[in-house]
């Protein structure tokens, strides 16, 4: 009984890919490698890949991870020139006996793996970056060099006449996830795509551009096995996203599978862990978690703290069908299908 769940309306297509590739007999593993091939390819999305949002320095900097049922995973962070981190976080998986290379190391990798190098910055997500840029009123973050020759980094806040004034570093917060919002282009979050394939097992894959502007070299949740994603073959597989500081707190997408182990429904097990989100004591109210699982069985379910989520399915529930799902925090509130 082939499945595939993808995170938002960026992966509605990306999910009919995966689903296509199951129901074709394909693994698992592959399928949700294909669908997140095409939304790291989709310019469109500006959250995930080629085209993605870059850094507070204005560079593109893409985190992914993949994982089979047999509890074998890769992942990468910090890749700056490669469009397809979701194919490499499967090589570092098949190929190396590490999990996780970032940063040049990845890069050196991708290359001796014959991936080719991608400019990964476009010039709408430039122009966006650049706006942002004069944006008064947000955190800024500098680099400047300290007294004894090192570098180190401080905030600073611009006011509406452009003058900047450094502000301290206690206190300060992730900055919002744009998404949230709903600030149209803005609109940001990675693609978590699960699928069950014929033979009934289970793969999962995450792929980014990770938070709007973050400080260079942050890396979120997506890439981390167990906040971002886990699969434990015959039990369950797990994706959470949403403000990747949180997340990584929570390890959610871990903590969902490991209830299902013991015996808790697909649904319980996702109250639950946002329950466990809620009480983060740096959570604000601007902070979103979206969760989605499926169970070994095939039953599958998603939830988020704060409405907002969405969601593409398409298995036996949706009689075959590649559907968009409305998520919050109660229920899948309202099938709509996508025009
Ligand atoms: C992250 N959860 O890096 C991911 C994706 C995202 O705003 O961009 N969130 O935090």
């Amino acid at each position: 009984m082939p499945i595939s769940l993808s995170t938002w309306k960026h992966g509605f297509q990306p999910n009919q890919i995966t689903y296509d590739a199951v129901l074709s007999g394909k693994s698992a593993l592959d399928a949700v490698e294909f669908g997140a091939r095409y939304c790291e390819a989709d310019l469109t999305c500006m959250s995930v890949g080629r085209g993605g949002l870059p850094d507070a320095m204005g560079e593109v900097t893409l985190d992914a991870a993949i994982m089979d049922h047999e509890g074998n995973c890769g992942a990468v962070a910090f890749v700056q020139n490669y469009e397809h981190v979701a194919s490499i976080a499967r090589r570092v998986m098949e190929k190396t006996p590490h999990v996780m290379l970032v940063g040049e190391g990845a890069e050196r990798f991708a290359a001796s793996e014959g991936f080719k190098k991608t400019d990964l910055l476009t010039e709408k997500a430039k122009a966006l970056w650049e706006q942002w840029m004069t944006q008064p009123d947000k955190l800024h973050v500098r680099l400047r060099r300290a007294e004894e020759g090192e570098h180190e980094y401080v905030f600073v806040k611009v006011d509406d006449k452009g003058a900047e004034s450094e502000i301290s570093r206690d206190g300060i917060q992730p900055p919002p996830t744009p998404s949230l919002k709903r600030r149209g282009e803005f609109s940001h979050d990675t693609i978590g795509i699960l699928a069950m394939d014929n033979a009934g097992h289970l793969a999962g894959a995450c792929t980014t551009s990770g938070l709007a502007f973050k400080m260079q070299g942050r890396v979120g949740d997506s890439p981390i096995i167990g906040a971002g994603l886990y699969v434990a073959g015959g039990i369950a597989a797990a994706v959470a996203t949403g403000n990747g500081e949180l997340m990584m707190r929570a390890c959610s997408a871990f903590h969902i599978v490991e209830m299902i182990r013991q015996g808790i429904g697909p649904e319980e097990a996702c109250e639950r862990a946002i329950a466990r989100i809620e009480q983060d004591k740096h959570l604000t109210d601007d902070m979103q978690a979206d969760l989605m699982v499926i169970r070994a069985d095939g039953a599958w379910a998603a939830r988020s703290l704060r409405p907002g989520f969405q969601l593409a399915a398409a298995s036996d529930r949706t009689k075959g069908e590649n559907i968009l799902y409305d998520i919050t925090s109660d229920s899948i509130s309202a099938i709509k299908q996508y025009l």
